[in-house]
């Protein structure tokens, strides 16, 4: 099995995680340019990270390879529950990623322009929206919704998108899980 994806990428890093006792070869690409972009064009169309190769067969999208992966190593399914709230993470990480991509393509994205406001207020949704389930005990396990929620929030901590000090539920929760031995093995900042 290949993993292909980058150290940094959150979405990869949800992999990463699942796949913490599960023999495969990771490869490291810098997506956005030279030898790297090339490989990734001639495997994922998308050319998004992560993508996972196996049997021959290349399966594409963070949720898919997740779903591949459960159905190969026997790990449970998703319920609905889950599924909707890996919707939510997911819908404010790609306006992160947004954000983030028009900061570095030099747009100033604190003008009062509708995308970036349309990201924006997405964004601060989904957050009160996960502080008020983790109020109500949701994402109290370790499996793929808490996963997917710890690389989120560490990323964007670590990128500097956003300081969190409104959602205090969530640095509670990212602080209850930043010690286990597969989040240290797959920080971004090492
Ligand atoms: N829905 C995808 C999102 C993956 C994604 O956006 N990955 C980012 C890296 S964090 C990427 O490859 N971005 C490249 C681009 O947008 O051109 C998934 O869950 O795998």
């Amino acid at each position: 099995m290949k993993l292909y994806g980058s150290t940094t990428s959150p979405y990869v890093r949800r992999i990463r995680i699942v796949l913490a006792s599960t023999e495969h070869a990771f490869l490291n690409l810098q997506i956005f340019s030279g030898e790297d972009r090339e490989l990734l064009v001639s495997r994922n169309p998308t050319l998004k990270v992560p993508c996972l190769e196996d049997d021959g067969q290349m399966i594409f999208d963070s949720r898919i390879i997740y779903n591949y992966l459960a159905d190969k190593l026997d790990h449970e399914g998703l319920s609905w529950e889950e599924e909707n709230q890996l919707t939510l993470i997911d819908a404010a990480n790609d306006s992160f990623v947004q954000l983030m991509l028009l900061k570095r393509s030099d747009f100033d994205i604190s003008q009062d322009k509708m995308y970036f406001r349309l990201q924006n207020e997405r964004i601060e949704a989904v957050l009160s929206a996960l502080s008020e389930q983790l109020d109500a005990g949701g994402f109290s396990g370790w499996t793929y919704p808490e996963i997917c929620l710890y690389t989120m929030i560490d990323w964007v901590l670590f990128r500097e998108l956003h300081d969190m000090k409104d959602y205090p539920q969530l640095l509670e929760f990212h602080e209850q899980h930043h010690n286990r031995i597969e989040v240290t093995a797959t920080d971004p900042r090492s």
